[in-house]
């Protein structure tokens, strides 16, 4: 499935490799799109393996708080 999450405090390009990186890297996960400009994570991913939940928490691990999903 794919869900756009919106990720708040990124400002410059290595905030954005943190991110994409975070997320990259969960099993399961199968492509990511991050947005400076657009302040969200598009994650393409088999939820057999991964939740919601888990990216969001992958995101907030790194260092950066996440909001709503759509
Ligand atoms: Mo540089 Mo992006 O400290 O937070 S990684 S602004």
């Amino acid at each position: 499935m794919k869900i756009t999450i919106d990720v708040h405090g990124m400002t410059c390009m290595h905030c954005h490799e943190r991110v994409t990186k975070a997320i990259s890297s969960l099993e399961g996960v199968e492509s990511v799109e991050v947005s400076l400009e657009e302040n969200n994570a598009t994650v393409s991913f088999d939820p057999d393996k991964v939740t919601s939940d888990g990216i969001k928490q992958a995101v907030e691990d790194a260092g950066y708080e996440t909001g709503g999903i759509g």
